[in-house]
């Protein structure tokens, strides 16, 4: 991740680049991309680890074998999250042959090496890579991309396992934990999550899951946890148990990040769905025991262009309250699906075209609409889950992340669902009442300037009065290590901005403050304060009426933390 140094460097080196060559690439460049958002973007995948296929082609650069399995795992740990797995672009432009090779090494060189203003990290200059390793991968780009491979039934069956059969589960809650306020924190680099009881704060159980475990879910009854890693394996916990831990786990990809479950009336628990990022497909399961019953692949063609998209990945799923339905987000495609899974043997999916890139979104407070962050295009996409149908497409500021959003009832204009933004300062508040508040709904009534980009996640209550922003990856350290709150019944007020880093009394560290999250009462912030794995980390509680500090969870088990999730919260999505 670059440094404040590194970027200084990057700007000196890009005013060292040859004039014609600097002006050629700046105009290119449509989109400039924003450092918070290269940060967010680079996150290594684990396709990095995967063997792949060697393609000679004779007008690309020569490789021997060893230097090609040496760029692509460079490829996959810090460049496949901008470019794509199969360089087909996705926040960084596309680097296939038909574009790479007519520059030719000299010219690739130097962008690799210096960067670009427009976002392009300088990769040799920074120290990231060698002036060897810039060459490598200035003629890797001009290869064949290579395909990982696929993954379907079989494989999936082979990582499939029951540790603890239904039957031999519970038949009632045999703890004395109040699981509703049980938080389920990620412990990103251990691959682990802490079950934390929210009355006590003590740890509970430190559960083994996947690599770089992303989120957790609920299911329907709140009994049974979903944990997603970044290599796609879902473990399924079972709150029930005296000690709550493993019951089944399963890989349903190569790489992943979404998890939900069926929450209509008459399936409660009943289903699973992933969706992966490679290969690109959803895989529905049986709810408590992860069996694989259907993979739909999501290739196809995108929204606009109406052009064949090879890697459309999966992003935020979630499970409509209004329909036998999961809400299918497909990143690349920029469409909706709304998948009935009623009769899975015959399913029915109603494909909803958006916009580029969804990424994350969450209900408005009746959990009628879905509002979904197209990410490249600046605009959230509202879907009107009873009818089945686009609602609206809003534009916002640059690059949204809701996360799930935040809902409130706005003094002046009703109902809100608000989103805050990596690219830029600004909170957008939507109004979200089509029938009390008719004028407001599907627009932006009000922006709020918090404290600079970088946002991730943005959280209240329905019994709480404060809207608490975040801003990890903000390049100011003191930005990414306070957390700015506002005063809901008084908008037009600053933010009041609280040092939850400084609160934590950490020694080193980046000590970022990640993700909101109320308990069961509504009365309690939790935010993570999250270092690097040989650093030390905490979790942090503030009184919400207060706005003082409560606690600070610390232990050294608790590593990397980043999101967590309370039982509650987030089984009845309130958020
Ligand atoms: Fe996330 C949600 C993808 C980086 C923490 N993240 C999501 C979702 C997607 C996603 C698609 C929505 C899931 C859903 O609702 O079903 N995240 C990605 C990426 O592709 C990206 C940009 C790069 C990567 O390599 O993974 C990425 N995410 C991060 C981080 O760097 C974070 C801060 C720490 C980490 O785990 O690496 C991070 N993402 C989270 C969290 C959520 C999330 C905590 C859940 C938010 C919620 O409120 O539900």
């Amino acid at each position: 991740m670059p440094t404040t140094s590194k970027r200084i460097a990057r700007g000196a080196a890009w005013l060292a680049l040859p004039f014609a060559v600097a002006l050629a690439y700046a105009q290119t460049e449509k989109h400039p991309v924003t450092e918070p958002e290269i940060r967010y973007q680079a996150g290594g995948s684990p396709l990095a680890a995967e063997d792949m296929h060697q393609d000679v082609n004779p007008k690309a650069p020569p490789m021997s074998k060893a230097e090609f399995d040496r760029a692509r795992q460079v490829y996959f740990e810090r460049c496949a999250g901008c470019h794509g797995v199969l360089r087909k672009g996705a926040t960084g432009k596309p680097l296939t042959p038909d574009i790479t090779l007519p520059k030719g090494t000299e010219y690739l060189k130097v962008f690799i090496k210096y960067g670009s203003p427009a976002g392009m990290p300088n990769w040799g200059t920074s120290g990231d890579l060698t002036d060897a390793e810039v060459d490598l991968m200035a003629r890797y780009v001009q290869q064949t991309p290579p395909t990982p491979p696929e993954y379907g039934m079989a494989d999936m069956k082979k990582t499939w396992k029951v540790l603890v059969p239904p039957e031999q589960r519970p038949k009632k809650k045999m703890n004395k934990y109040n699981i509703d306020n049980i938080f389920s924190t990620t412990l990103r680099d251990t691959g682990e999550v802490a079950l934390i009881d929210g009355d006590t704060k003590k740890i509970i159980n430190i559960v083994k899951t996947g690599y770089a475990v992303h989120i957790s879910r609920l299911s329907a009854s709140g009994r049974y946890l979903y944990v997603i890693g970044r290599d796609a394996k879902i473990n399924l916990i079972d709150l029930w148990m005296e000690k709550p831990d493993n019951v089944a786990e399963i890989r349903i990809g190569l790489e992943a990040r979404s998890v939900d479950t069926s929450k209509y009336k008459g399936f409660e628990d009943k289903y699973a769905i992933a969706g992966s990022y490679w290969p690109p497909q959803y895989t529905i399961m049986k709810g408590d025991t992860l069996e694989p019953l259907k993979i739909v692949a999501t290739r196809g063609m995108t929204v606009d262009t109406q052009d064949f998209h090879p890697e459309p990945r999966v992003a935020a799923i979630v499970a409509s309250h209004f329909k036998p339905e999961f809400v299918v987000n497909v990143k690349e495609t920029g469409k909706i699906l709304m998948v009935n899974y009623a009769d899975i043997n015959n399913l029915t999916v109603t494909e909803i075209g958006a916009a580029r890139f969804l990424h994350d979104g969450g209900w408005d407070s009746t959990k009628r609409y879905f509002l979904v962050a197209a990410n490249q295009s600046n605009k959230i996409a509202v879907v009107d889950a009873k009818a089945g149908k686009l609602t609206k497409l809003v534009d916002v500021d640059k690059i949204p992340h809701p996360g799930r959003g935040a809902n409130f009832v706005h003094p002046k204009f009703g109902p809100v669902w608000a989103t805050g933004h990596l690219g830029s300062e600004k909170i957008a508040l939507i109004g979200t009442d089509p029938v009390k508040h008719k004028k407001n709904a599907w627009k932006v009534v009000q922006y709020l300037d918090g404290q600079g980009g970088g946002n991730l996640f943005i959280k209240t209550h329905p019994k709480s009065k404060n809207l608490w922003v975040d801003t990890p990856l903000n390049p100011d350290p003191k930005i990414a290590q306070s957390i700015a709150v506002f005063d809901i019944n008084n908008l037009d007020k600053p933010a009041q901005v609280l040092p939850i880093g400084e609160w934590a009394k950490l020694g080193e560290g980046a000590k970022r403050i990640v993700q909101p999250e109320y308990n069961k009462a509504g009365n309690e912030v939790w935010f993570a304060v999250w270092s690097a794995k040989n650093q030390e980390s905490a979790l942090v509680v503030v009184d919400d009426k207060t706005r003082k500090l409560k606690a600070v969870i610390k232990d050294p088990r608790l590593i990397t933390p980043t999101g967590h999730f309370n039982v509650y919260n987030t089984q009845h999505d309130i958020y």
